[in-house]
């Protein structure tokens, strides 16, 4: 497979020079160095800029509700233990409304790989505070400031025991295209943060800042010296904070397996017929 035969005719509709078309092509890459079929791949999405990727990447596609990723991405992997699932949302779908699906997605290990692109606002919505909207940010929707206390996606997660959490940046596409694929290759549940300027609503968070602060780690940190680093609002590393081995859960529910010899189950469904 090449990167292109990953398109589907349709034209994205995001702003020029919005951060989501560098993670649109660093989907498709990782996609196609790993060879993986659209017909083995679901590719799950929030609502938002970001969960529009659904309509621009050959797949099996599903855009769900706001927030709601989590629960249609299990139920997808459970069924069809053999697909690559891949979900896509905003900092506000997943951090904000989806936080509760995404904490125990992370405790059950469910083997998917979670694009997270992180701009800081509600971006289709015109720029509304979101979760990592830092304290003191003024949006539309915090005219004097937020003043609530801003979510660390990265320590969140590893404080869950999420078995692979990394961070990426939309300005460094060859090192995103390596995390997904990383993320992919992981054999549980993959976090991966992206730095995306929302380049129409952000304020300050542009290319810009970002191109001041971002730097690429060179090995994967101590569980300290990461949380410390993911704390770090000046100096933002990006790669991989943790990883580590622990079974998926379909691997330890032998029974949702499809390995599991099905029964005849024909008299069970006439009898609600
Ligand atoms: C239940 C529900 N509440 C609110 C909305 C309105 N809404 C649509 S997109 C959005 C915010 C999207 O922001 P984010 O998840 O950060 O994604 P982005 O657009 O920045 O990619 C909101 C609040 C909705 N669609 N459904
Ligand atoms: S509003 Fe922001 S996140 Fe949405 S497409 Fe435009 S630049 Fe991208």
């Amino acid at each position: 497979m090449k990167p292109v035969e990953y398109n589907t005719g349709k034209i994205p509709n995001w702003c020029p020079g919005c951060g989501n078309f560098a993670i649109w092509n660093s989907i498709k890459k990782a996609l196609a160095n790993l060879d993986i079929e659209p017909h083995k791949l679901a590719l799950v999405s929030g609502i938002g800029c970001s969960g529009k990727m659904v309509n621009y990447v050959r797949s099996y596609a599903l855009q769900t509700l706001h927030g709601r990723t989590m629960p249609i991405a299990t139920g997808i992997k459970l069924a069809n233990p053999d697909m690559t699932v891949l979900v896509n949302g905003g900092d506000g779908d997943g951090y904000g409304m989806g936080v509760g699906h995404l904490i125990h997605a992370i405790r059950r290990n469910i083997n998917v790989t979670y694009i997270v692109h992180h701009n800081k606002v509600y971006g289709l919505t015109t720029g509304q505070a979101a979760p990592t909207s830092p304290e003191g940010t003024i949006t539309k929707s915090t005219p004097f400031g937020v003043v609530d206390a801003t979510i660390n996606p990265l320590i969140l997660a590893m404080a869950t025991g999420a078995t692979f959490v990394a961070r990426g940046y939309t300005g460094e596409s060859e090192h995103l295209t390596d995390l997904i694929m990383q993320g992919i290759n992981h054999k549980g549940f993959a976090l991966i943060d992206v730095f995306q300027p929302c380049v129409t609503f952000g304020g300050q968070y542009k290319y810009e800042y970002y191109d001041e602060r971002v730097v690429k780690m060179d090995k994967m940190p101590s569980h300290d010296e990461a949380v410390k680093l993911a704390a770090d609002q000046e100096k933002l590393s990006i790669g991989v904070y943790s990883q580590y081995e622990r079974a998926p859960y379909e691997a330890r529910h032998p029974e949702i397996s499809r390995t599991v010899e099905m029964k005849d189950v024909s008299k069970l469904i006439e009898a609600f017929i």
